[in-house]
């Protein structure tokens, strides 16, 4: 019989999951001592994997369907191949419907109209919008992108959609806006990982603003010349290929723009593995792992992973004077 012993890279790394950090309880305990949240073990053990899957529904027809596809942006190129559309499709994180890489049908329990998208905070004007009429009045294009999660496997994406900067500028924020906050859905009618208490939903990420108004910082509201996959996504998915892949949320309804610094889902759940600025930094390992090389989906083998994921020259600037800053987890 052959016994197959797995190479370091092939074991399953994981953001954290209820049992992840079971095993790491000592220092959890350690970090929640000064903390609101109480692990109890048991608590810990009930959680999600084994929710019930939900058939697929029939595809309902996207509105947006007509706008794609959209014309490619020519600055952003790759150094490698795109990905195939069937593995950037298929092989995805979205905790909102469990924590295996295979959620296609668990994510089409989704309904994606009507799709109410609010801008509050410190703005002049507080609005709720369908996301139809959003879409209306962003500048539509297509970039390729690479994407770098932080469990080490990256890919390569023509997304389209817009800049999160036009949201910015439509949204107008007051003089003493400072942070941009995104909030995702909540429902877990439809998404079985959201009855897990013990993940602290919604999921939500935050930015500076001057990493929004980047020119990199960009919103997916499409892939592959289409609407973005629910599993991806849609119908609006954060796109911050500089960062790993965990500040990317998926299915955007909120942005908020505030003068406190957000507490991203993994940093609230796990913050001395997941931080505010989370940029790719090969030199800078997970606690639990070497972030020095990333498995391509697709692709044999292990390249080496670059600073800012190879987008420095568009976003190291931001960084310059940010010496006490954890700026790489
Ligand atoms: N709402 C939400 N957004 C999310 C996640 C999630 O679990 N929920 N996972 C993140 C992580 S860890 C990664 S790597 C990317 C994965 O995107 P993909 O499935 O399109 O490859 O989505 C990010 N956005
Ligand atoms: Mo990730």
């Amino acid at each position: 019989m052959l016994i197959k012993i797995p190479r370091g890279w092939e074991r399953p790394v994981e953001h954290a999951t209820p049992e992840a950090v079971f095993r790491n309880r000592r220092a959890l305990m350690k970090s929640l001592a000064a903390g609101p949240i109480l692990a109890s073990s048991s608590l810990l053990l009930a959680a999600c994997d084994d929710a019930p899957k939900v058939a697929a529904q029939p595809p309902e027809p996207d509105p947006s369907a007509p706008l794609y596809p959209v014309d490619r942006n020519a600055t952003y190129t790759l150094d490698r191949p795109i990905t195939s559309e069937k593995l950037a499709t298929s092989y995805n994180n979205y905790y909102e419907f469990g924590s295996s890489k295979s959620v296609v049908a668990e994510s089409q329990a989704i309904p994606l109209r009507p799709w109410m998208v609010a801008i509050d905070g410190l703005v002049d004007k507080p609005i709720e919008i369908g996301v139809d009429d959003l879409l209306k009045q962003m500048p539509l294009e297509e970039r390729l992108y690479r994407h770098r999660c932080v469990e080490a496997w990256s890919m390569d994406v023509p997304w389209s959609g817009f800049a999160l900067k036009a949201l910015v500028d439509f949204a107008q924020p007051k003089s003493d806006a400072k942070y941009l906050e995104m909030t995702s859905f909540n429902n877990p009618e439809v998404a079985p990982g959201q009855k897990s208490s013990w993940y602290p939903w919604p999921y939500v990420e935050g930015v500076t603003l001057a990493e929004a108004a980047n020119e990199m910082a960009f919103i997916a509201t499409g892939a592959y010349g289409k609407p973005l996959p629910k599993q991806n996504g849609a119908p609006l998915r954060l796109t911050l290929p500089w960062k790993y892949g965990f500040k990317s949320s998926k299915g955007l309804v909120r942005f908020t723009f505030t003068d406190k610094r957000p507490v991203g889902f993994w940093e609230r759940i796990q913050g001395r593995e997941y931080g505010f600025w989370a940029n790719v930094n090969p030199e800078v390992s997970h606690p639990r792992w070497s972030q020095a090389t990333e498995r391509v989906l697709g692709i044999d083998g292990r390249v080496p992973t670059r600073l800012y994921n190879g987008y420095g020259e568009f976003v190291a600037e931001l960084y310059k004077d940010m010496k006490n800053e954890r700026l790489f987890m």
